[in-house]
């Protein structure tokens, strides 16, 4: 597995509310549980791109989830954009085509930063469109020489043939546990790492539902 982020506990927190202080005020009670925050458009758009370099200086692995998805040259600058605001790693969707991901692989490469490619999603309307292509996204994938992926907690039976595709050396992360039916075992027979949103930032206690998050995943790999 070739990936500079150490993700601790395996577990990647999906900050996906639209107000950093409530954002903080979680973070404030998980901080020593989790070391990687996953951000995306519901924090960006409302509290801007400053939430990089604000979790970065809380000491975070940030991924920013931007699920890049344009044409080769403004993928390019999205990416650039995001790396020099200081973004550890940033999700390019797979589906736009082999230019359009290799315009994100070469600025990663070259600023020395981390991509993952989303190869099929979580939610049901995955199934209509992108589900039907995941194998050759996962090709694609593989002839660049991406080494982090995303694949959808939701769909085991689909990641382990993913991951049979992707082979040992890649790097998997998941979404779609709990509030959208994955199940942590069957995930982490296929991934690496789980992302968890919801059940964490809309529960009455995020600390103690985080070290259950944390228990079962040490079950599940033990
Ligand atoms: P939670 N996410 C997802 N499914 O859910 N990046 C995907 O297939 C995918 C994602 C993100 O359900 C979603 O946007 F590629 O509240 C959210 O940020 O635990 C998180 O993963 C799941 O959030």
């Amino acid at each position: 597995m070739v990936i500079k982020l150490k993700i601790k506990n395996k577990l990647i927190f999906a900050a996906d509310l639209d107000n950093l202080d409530e954002v903080n005020n979680i973070l404030n009670q998980i901080s020593n549980l989790i070391n990687t925050v996953k951000i995306g458009y519901p924090l960006v758009l409302s509290e801007g791109i400053e939430c990089i370099s604000k979790f970065k200086n809380l000491g975070y692995n940030v991924i920013a989830d931007f699920k890049v998805a344009d044409i080769p040259a403004t993928n390019k600058k999205i990416c650039k954009i995001t790396f020099e605001k200081g973004a550890d790693a940033i999700i390019v969707h797979g589906f736009v085509g082999k230019d359009s991901v290799k315009a994100c692989k070469d600025i990663a490469k070259k600023m020395n930063k981390e991509l993952f490619l989303v190869v099929d999603m979580s939610h049901p309307g995955s199934r209509q469109f992108l589900e039907k292509n995941s194998k050759e996204i996962a090709k694609i994938g593989l002839e660049l020489g991406i080494k982090n992926y995303v694949l959808p907690s939701t769909k085991p039976k689909i990641g382990l043939e993913i991951r049979k595709i992707l082979g040992d050396e890649a790097f998997v992360i998941s979404p779609g546990i709990g509030v959208q039916g994955g199940e942590i075992k069957k995930t982490l027979k296929f991934a690496d790492a789980i992302i968890v949103g919801r059940s964490i930032y809309q529960s009455k206690d995020p600390m103690t539902t985080t070290k259950k998050l944390i228990n079962h995943i040490n079950l599940a790999i033990s």
